[in-house]
Order: C-alpha cells, then sequence, then structure tokens
C-alpha cells in the first residue's frame, strides 16, 4: 500500500514523511519544489505486541505503509511542473494531504486552509481532465472506424470529461467495476481516497479551536474524506523523549498514542484495510489485507505456493486468545475454527494455512 503525501509549498510535508518513516530528510522555510522522498511507515498495533510476547519469536513484523513526499504544489507552478511532481505519486492508491494552520511569519506559505483544499483538489481535477479531453481528442480524430472496444471507452470518458468539468472527483461518479477496469490504465488522481491531516499549532492543538474548522467539516464530509489533527512540531519534540517520558507527555495531553501513529491508523482504516496475523517459533507477522477477503487469496499474500496449494485454514480469534491466554487453550474449547478458501478473513484473525504442493 502506497500513499502519496501531497500538499501546498510549506505546509509541513517532509516534516510529517520524516515522523512517518524514521527518517530524517531536510525540511526548510524554503520550498524544497521538485524533490521526492520515499519511505516506509509501521503500522503500529498493540495486538501483534502482545502475540509477540506470549510466544517470544525471533522476529516480530509490523503492518506497514508505503509513503511518497513530494514538492509542494502552488498554483503558481508552470504546469509541465506541476504534472512532474504529481506523477511522482501517480501510483500511489491513495493522497495524504497535508493541511497547515499553524502559524510563523518565518515561514512563508498559503494559510488559509479552505483555500489549500480546494487548490489541490482544483490541480488533481485538472490533471485527470487534461488526460481525459487528449484522449477524447484523439479517439474522435481518428481516421479509422472506432472499434466496439474504443466507443464503449469513448462513452465511459465523455462521462468523465462531463463529471470533472463540474467540478466532480471521479470517485464521486458511479461506475460498474467493468467501467473501472477500462479506465484503470489511466492512473487518474481524482478516485483515489483522500485523507487529510490538519497540521495545528500546539495552542490550537490543545483548545481544538483553528480558523475554518466548521467549513472544514463540510469539505470532509461532501467529499467522503477522513481528517485528522495533528502538531507536527510538538510530534518532533514527542518523537525526540525516551519511551516512558513519551507515554507521560501524551497522558498530560490526554491521548493514548501520538499524532503518527493515529495517522498510520487513520490512512489504514479510510482505505478499508485489516491485519491478520501469522505466528511461528521465527516470526510473528500483521499482513495487511482489504476488509472482505477471501482466506485463498490472504494466503497468496503469505506466499504464492500455499494460495496454489490451499487446503485449509485454521483460523483463532484474538479476542479469544486474549481470554483464554493460549492456543491449545482455543483447541481445547473447540475455538479454532477450520475454514475453506472462500471464508471471509476478519481483522484479528490469526492464521495457521495448511497447504499441500
Ligand atoms: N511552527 C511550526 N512549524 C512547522 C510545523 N511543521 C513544519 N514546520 C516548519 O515549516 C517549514 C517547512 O516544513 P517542511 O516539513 O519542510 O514542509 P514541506 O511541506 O515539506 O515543504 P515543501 O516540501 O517545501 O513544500 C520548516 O521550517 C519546518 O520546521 C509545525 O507544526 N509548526
Ligand atoms: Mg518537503
Amino acid at each position: 500500500m502506497k500513499i502519496g503525501i501531497v500538499g501546498m509549498p510549506l505546509t509541513g510535508k517532509t516534516t510529517l514523511f520524516n515522523l512517518l518513516t524514521g527518517q530524517h530528510k531536510e525540511t526548510s522555510a524554503y520550498s524544497s519544489k521538485g524533490t521526492k522522498n520515499i519511505g516506509i511507515a509501521t503500522i503500529y498495533d498493540q495486538r501483534i505486541e502482545y502475540l509477540s510476547s506470549l510466544y517470544h519469536p525471533k522476529k516480530t513484523t509490523y503492518a506497514a505503509i508505503e509513503f511518497v513526499d513530494i514538492g509542494g504544489i502552488s498554483p503558481e507552478l508552470p504546469t509541465k511542473e506541476k504534472v512532474e511532481i504529481f506523477s511522482l505519486i501517480q501510483d500511489a492508491e491513495a493522497l495524504l494531504f497535508v493541511i497547515r494552520l499553524f502559524e510563523d511569519p518565518a515561514v512563508a506559505g498559503e494559510k488559509d486552509p479552505i483555500v489549500q483544499v480546494e487548490n489541490l483538489r482544483h490541480e488533481l481535477l485538472l490533471r485527470d481532465l487534461e488526460v481525459v479531453e487528449n484522449r477524447l481528442e484523439r479517439l474522435k480524430k481518428s481516421k479509422k472506424k472506432l472499434t466496439r472496444e474504443e466507443l464503449v471507452e469513448m462513452e465511459i470518458l465523455e462521462r468523465c470529461d462531463q463529471g470533472l468539468s463540474d467540478d466532480q472527483f471521479l470517485s464521486n461518479l458511479e461506475f460498474s467495476e467493468d467501467e473501472i477496469k477500462k479506465i484503470s490504465g489511466f492512473s487518474f488522481y481524482t478516485p483515489k481516497p483522500i485523507i487529510i491531516a490538519l497540521n495545528l499549532s500546539e495552542e490550537q492543538f490543545r483548545t481544538k479551536s483553528y480558523p475554518q474548522k466548521e467549513k472544514l467539516v463540510q469539505v470532509v464530509r461532501n467529499g467522503n474524506m477522513a481528517s485528522l489533527s495533528i502538531c507536527g512540531k510538538m510530534e518532533m519534540e514527542i518523537s525526540e523523549l525516551e519511551p516512558d517520558e513519551r507515554q507521560l507527555f501524551l497522558e498530560d495531553l490526554g491521548l493514548k498514542e501520538s499524532g503518527i501513529e493515529r495517522l498510520s491508523r487513520v490512512c489504514y482504516k479510510h482505505l478499508g484495510l485489516i491485519s491478520f496475523f501469522t505466528m511461528g517459533e521465527n516470526e510473528a507477522k500483521a499482513w495487511t489485507i482489504k476488509k472482505g477477503t477471501h482466506a485463498v487469496k490472504a494466503a497468496g499474500k503469505v506466499h504464492s505456493d500455499i494460495e496454489r496449494g490451499f487446503i485449509r485454514a485454521e483460523i483463532a480469534r484474538y479476542q479469544d486468545l486474549i481470554t483464554l491466554g493460549s492456543m491449545h487453550a482455543i483447541k481445547e474449547k473447540g475455538l479454532l475454527k477450520i475454514e475453506g478458501k472462500d471464508a471471509i478473513i476478519e481483522d484479528g484473525d490469526i492464521i495457521n494455512f495448511r497447504f499441500n504442493v
């Protein structure tokens, strides 16, 4: 799973990227333009920690999301540069908008959060519109008679064109699964799910009050987005503390976890992702799948051989393990489920796949 970090210049994108991935890329009060940073963020999960404490495997592996941090997008940039910057996140499955609310006279940049969101939306929309119109023009000008396939494509693109021209994201339009497949090759930006990180000052974070709050709630709701508040500066300070100091600091703020842990979890959830776990002497591991995935496909995540030679999945519920304390007890109580290929995997399932190749 890959998420692109998008925002206008100097909103705190690279700062957040560093916090998410544990890297130390340069941040500055001057715009970074065309840089691209790639890194992996761990999805912290108490459950895998518990599994690990129970069985002491040699290795514990958390679920992970890849983040790509790109240069700021400002309306003044030449179109060619904007296209180049966006192309760095063309293959991302979702977008994280970093919207700045903190004020800092030393750091230039757009202050109005609604203007920032609208700007980003507008740029994404334009990118898709350009692609749609170019393709439509080529089809219409074609000297050859259009094939049936091309006629179908044209009809879908006409609807895209209409929607985008009406300021609608493609995610807001209705397409059948088949139609989505037909246009997936264009790698459009506006069907991607969006998560908004509101980068607040410490004061705004503590008081939960900041400019345009109600309007932002509305924008998030209307666009089917997810949003959360964070404070980049404070997160930096938190990340530099020792673990027990960190806990005290968070408790003082009335929080259970850091904003970065929250952010990675919100992304996970908004994308409809869940985790299942595998346990062995060597490794306790969290695997990421979409909600609704069948057992045999989940097996394929672990190894293609296991998918191919799938016999059955032995599934324990995480909650039963918490209650009963061991896999042995779960078996004794008859709570270990034996499932076939089509079983739907639930969040927190602990799975042992039986296979034969
Ligand atoms: N006061 C304050 N400053 C911040 C915060 N987050 C980032 N900054 C500062 O803002 C400046 C820009 O931060 P970056 O993380 O580089 O921002 P960016 O969005 O990656 O910038 P570009 O890539 O140039 O568009 C730096 O000087 C940061 O120290 C914050 O939450 N509060
Ligand atoms: Mg940056």
